[in-house]
């Protein structure tokens, strides 16, 4: 993309708010910025409504600072809580019907790969789990099966946070929430295995508690849904308001689950992404 689209047209200096102009001068456009340098740039998150602790904001916070190329990337979100950041956030991005978010992706790709022939645009679908493992899952598993080259980021609450705690199929058995008090009553989808048996050429499960791992899959995941194929990236983002913990405590419970091992994180990549991951990554080996 041109980067003078994000200049300040001469004769409009003075009535630019002083957060547009800051995103102007010191943003991450056109920079290869990641998560180290976070608090030394101009976020693209200007501020959010979440809930203190919430495990969504930081995750949206570290998976904007990973972007590769934020001026070329477009977020398709869905009806959330993360929907009520994105108003806020300094990229390109559609709110689509709860649901449909993999479906308004693959339209928006094929439209941009017409009209760019030639220019990587990156789209990034970033959803709760209702929104990717139930409700919206025929549109998600349709797009991994037609190979289509979009991202798809679940953020993993393990709940319907924002109707008020139902338990979602991303809750783990025996879950108690507001709105589900007996608890529930099956396993949680394995939802990264389910993507790679599907037609995704990488996928991973990361958290926000090691903010490199999830810089580098949220890198790979968008490198490789531009030549190889789908891809698919699940980050374990704990809701301290529907599962009643502190919200000091939010990276303390990731950790909790990936020690005690209900919550394993995970990297699948097929051949033909390690390849290509091989070639842009400059040869380096896997981690
Ligand atoms: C078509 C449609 N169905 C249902 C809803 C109600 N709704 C709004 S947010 C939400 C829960 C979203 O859960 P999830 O995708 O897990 O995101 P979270 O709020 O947990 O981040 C639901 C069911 C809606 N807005 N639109
Ligand atoms: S209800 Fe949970 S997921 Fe929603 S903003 Fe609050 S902490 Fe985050």
């Amino acid at each position: 993309m041109n980067k003078n689209l994000f200049k300040i047209s001469p004769g409009f200096e003075d009535i630019m708010p002083e957060e547009y102009k800051d995103l102007v001068e010191r943003g991450p456009y056109g920079k290869n910025y990641g998560v180290a340098d976070l608090g030394s740039y101009k976020e693209l998150i200007e501020e959010h409504p979440l809930c203190a602790g919430c495990g969504l904001a930081l995750s949206v916070r570290l998976t904007l600072a990973s972007l590769p190329s934020p001026e070329d990337t477009i977020i398709v979100g869905s009806t959330g809580c993360s929907s009520l950041l994105f108003p806020q956030v300094a990229i390109q991005n559609i709110h689509s019907l709860f649901g449909n978010q993999n479906a308004v992706a693959t339209g928006l790709k094929r439209a941009l790969k017409l009209r760019f022939p030639n220019q990587n645009k990156d789209v990034v679908v970033i959803a709760g789990d209702g929104a990717t493992a139930d409700i919206g899952l025929d549109m998600v598993l349709q797009s991994w099966f037609r190979g289509e080259l979009i991202s798809t980021i679940m953020l993993d609450n393990e709940a319907y946070a924002n109707t008020g705690g139902q338990e979602s199929g991303m809750s783990m058995r025996g879950s108690v929430l507001y709105m589900a008090p007996k608890g529930k009553k099956f396993s949680k989808i394995q939802l990264p295995e389910i993507a790679r048996e599907s037609g995704c050429a990488y996928v991973a499960a990361i958290s926000p508690a090691n903010p490199r791992k999830l810089e580098k899959a949220v890198k790979r995941a968008i490198l490789v849904a531009r030549e190889v194929g789908p891809t698919y990236l699940q980050i374990f983002a704990p809701c301290p308001t529907n599962y009643k913990f502190k919200n000091n405590e939010t990276i303390q419970k990731i950790k909790e689950r990936e020690k005690d091992g209900t919550y394993v994180m995970r990297e699948y990549i097929t051949p033909e992404a390690q390849e290509y991951l091989d070639k842009v990554e400059g040869g380096k080996k896997n981690a």
